[in-house]
């Protein structure tokens, strides 16, 4: 069975690699948006085709479950691609971590990007989960595109402006934009020690398994395949800069 996780690039990882590690016979299919990345600058409708685009091509590809590992388009989006594709392939979307992080007692700040960020989308899940307790918003306008693109000191900078950004007294930084966990352990070098990080990954991946239309054959030996812009691979090469990218390659030989 094939399940397509769609992102506008590297931060589908994460997810990708929980749902291989708990379910290593599912295919998957990465479908990433070279020529559209980054989205969370981009406007709805930009945001809504190209996820449009790559929801049918995985279609097209006999996916039955479609995992959108992207906060940026789930809060743009994910409801008309719900309307869309439901019920016949079941949708996953992915929110920022703030019901665990506000169950745990935290104080929290909210790393996203700019569009996620000023989401009506972000406010109800606050309104809906943090307890009335005040979250700090925290966008993070670059650091997705240096992920991406493997740019080690734009990162840096990005990471460095949004440290000096997050009030003190916050002891959780939510990463509420798929690609910030592939960079935690140098978020975690800038924030006070001691601050926790939260993200949706593995949450996401055991929602999409129970979300399967079907049993799967526990014996398979899944593959991995990746589509850039609609387009067969290879995984990008900034991608083997990560444990998980490089998994995932070697799963795919992509
Ligand atoms: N990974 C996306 C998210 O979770 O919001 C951001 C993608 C982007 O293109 N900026």
């Amino acid at each position: 069975m094939s399940v397509a996780l769609i992102d506008s690039g590297l931060g589908l990882l994460s997810t990708a690699g929980w749902v291989r590690h708990l379910a290593p016979e599912l295919d998957l299919v990465l479908l990433m948006d070279p020529e559209g990345a980054p989205w969370g600058p981009r406007s709805t409708s930009f945001i809504t085709d190209r996820l449009f685009a790559a929801a049918r091509e995985a279609v097209r590809r006999d996916a039955e479950a479609i995992v959108v590992p992207c906060n940026t388009a789930t809060v743009t989006a994910i409801d008309v691609l719900r309307r869309e594709f439901e019920p016949e392939v079941p949708v996953i979307g992915t929110v920022p971590a703030v019901k665990p992080a506000a169950a745990a007692g935290r104080s929290i700040a909210v790393w996203a990007t700019v569009r996620t960020t000023a989401s009506s989308y972000q406010t109800r899940l606050i309104a809906e989960f943090a307890n009335g307790k005040p979250v700090e918003r925290v966008a993070c306008p670059g650091l997705a595109e240096a992920i991406d693109h493997g740019n080690v000191a734009a990162a840096a900078a990005a990471i460095d402006d949004a440290a000096a950004r997050t009030p003190h007294h916050c002891d959780a930084v939510v990463l509420g934009c798929t690609h910030y966990p592939l960079v935690a352990p140098e978020i975690l070098r800038r924030l006070p020690a001691g601050t926790a990080l939260y993200d949706s990954a593995e949450a996401v991946a055991r929602q999409t398994l129970r979300r399967l239309p079907r049993a799967t054959d526990p014996h398979a030996a899944g593959r991995v395949e990746v589509l850039l812009s609609g387009r067969e691979g290879p995984l990008p090469a900034s991608a083997r800069a990560f444990p998980v990218g490089r998994a995932l390659a070697a799963a795919g030989r992509v």
